[in-house]
């Protein structure tokens, strides 16, 4: 059984697929707190879990501009790199994939509204690994891209892979990670273990897990999954016009958010005065969500919700906010409503903002679905 080394999950989880494991946190306990504890964060594996033996596992950098190919023990990464910590949050380009399915169907996993969770990354960065390597910044206009390749392999052998640009991993500013540690625990093996990167701001898909090579390349990653697949296409284009060669590879994502509580079809008793609705909000590529509005009555009228970061992530510097933040608002019942149609969306510091229908973004493979969040409960005395 390849999937012999998937590990135990929490039985709460609400589960896409088993073989391989894919699965996201009730919504309820997604917005509990800004840090998603580790049994909860979402799941999103394309293969079986690989077995990877921490003492003898190695990894190898290599590619152009680099002298020699250099092999990492896990102890030469956690000695001889200076330790950093990063707050980020993760979400998969399918987030919120249901959504489009009911427009028309899309190719993908079901995923509701929680494959999307923020933890505080430990690790070292891929910048120092880098230059320690020997790449000289700006001394080989070759390289553009830094290709992962995970341990993690399909029946023919193919292991999962990704890129992302070169600027992005070499940025000071771009928080790059090769992680092993989520949330003070040693990586676990869903995620990873022993090591996985996390770039923050960038789409889930290129935060290689099982991390077993780096390789820095004039080409993007020729991964199945960087070059057919997580891409966005006109609504129009369908499965026998799609070229895939013709959309840029998804990195940073757009500006998102969603209802966590209550949930649509809730039916909600008038016995307590307030209304509390609950949700999150984050955009891609470090900007910072400024605003949520909410909406009781489908979008004719907005009152702001209050925003929540994690502890020590209320003041980001620009271009750096990594993790989403939780919002909050509670009102009184509106009088005389007993049909509430409840709709949030967000502002980032680009303001930036979400459309507020599917069907202009539907795209065949359901990625990138951020429209305004809605859900319909009604109001009983
Ligand atoms: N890395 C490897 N090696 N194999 C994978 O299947 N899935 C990717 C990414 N990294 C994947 C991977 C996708 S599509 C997403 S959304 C994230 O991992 C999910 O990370 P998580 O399971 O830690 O939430
Ligand atoms: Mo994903």
């Amino acid at each position: 059984d390849p999937y012999a080394w998937d590990p135990q999950r929490h039985p709460a989880l609400v589960v896409n697929s088993l073989k391989p494991f894919n699965a996201e946190p009730p919504p309820e306990i997604l917005t509990e707190d800004p840090i998603t504890p580790n049994t909860f964060f979402f799941k999103r594996n394309h293969l079986p879990v690989p077995h990877v033996d921490p003492d003898s596992y190695k990894l190898e950098i290599s590619g152009t501009g680099l002298p020699d190919t250099l092999t990492l023990t896990l102890d030469d990464l956690k000695t001889k790199f200076a330790k950093h910590t990063v707050t980020a949050t993760l979400q998969c380009a399918g987030n919120r994939r249901s959504e489009m399915n009911k427009v028309k169907t899309v190719k993908g996993l079901e995923w509701g509204r929680g494959a999307i969770s923020t933890a505080r990354w430990g690790g070292v960065r891929l910048r120092d690994v880098l230059l320690h390597a020997g790449y000289k910044p700006d001394s080989c206009s070759l390289v553009q891209h830094v290709q992962f390749e995970g341990l993690d392999k399909d029946v023919t052998g193919t292991s999962y892979g990704a890129s992302i640009p070169l600027h992005k991993a070499l940025s000071e500013d771009g928080d790059v990670l090769l992680a092993y540690e989520m949330n003070g625990e040693v990586l676990p093996l869903d995620h990873g273990f022993p090591l996985r990167v996390v770039v923050p701001g960038v789409v889930g898909a290129r935060n290689v897990k099982w991390l077993g090579k780096i390789i820095l390349s004039a080409e993007e990653s020729q991964s199945h999954w960087q070059q057919n697949d997580y891409k966005g296409f006109s609504p129009s284009v369908d499965w026998d016009t799609v070229d895939f060669s013709s959309a840029p590879a998804i990195q940073e994502l757009p500006i998102q958010s969603a209802i966590t509580e209550p949930e649509d079809g809730a039916i909600l008793e008038k016995d307590s005065d307030m209304l509390t609705i609950k949700g999150y909000a984050w955009s891609g590529g470090g900007r910072e969500v400024v605003r949520v509005d909410v909406s009781l009555d489908g979008g004719k009228t907005w009152c702001v919700a209050e925003l929540r970061s994690a502890e020590g992530e209320e003041a980001r510097p620009l271009g750096k906010a990594w993790a989403w933040k939780l919002w909050e608002l509670s009102v009184p019942f509106p009088p005389d409503m007993n049909q509430l149609d409840i709709v949030c969306k967000a502002v980032d510091n680009s303001y930036n903002t979400q459309p507020d229908t599917v069907a202009p973004i539907w795209n065949l493979r359901g990625v990138l679905c951020n429209a305004w969040h809605r859900v319909r409960v009604t109001v009983t005395t």
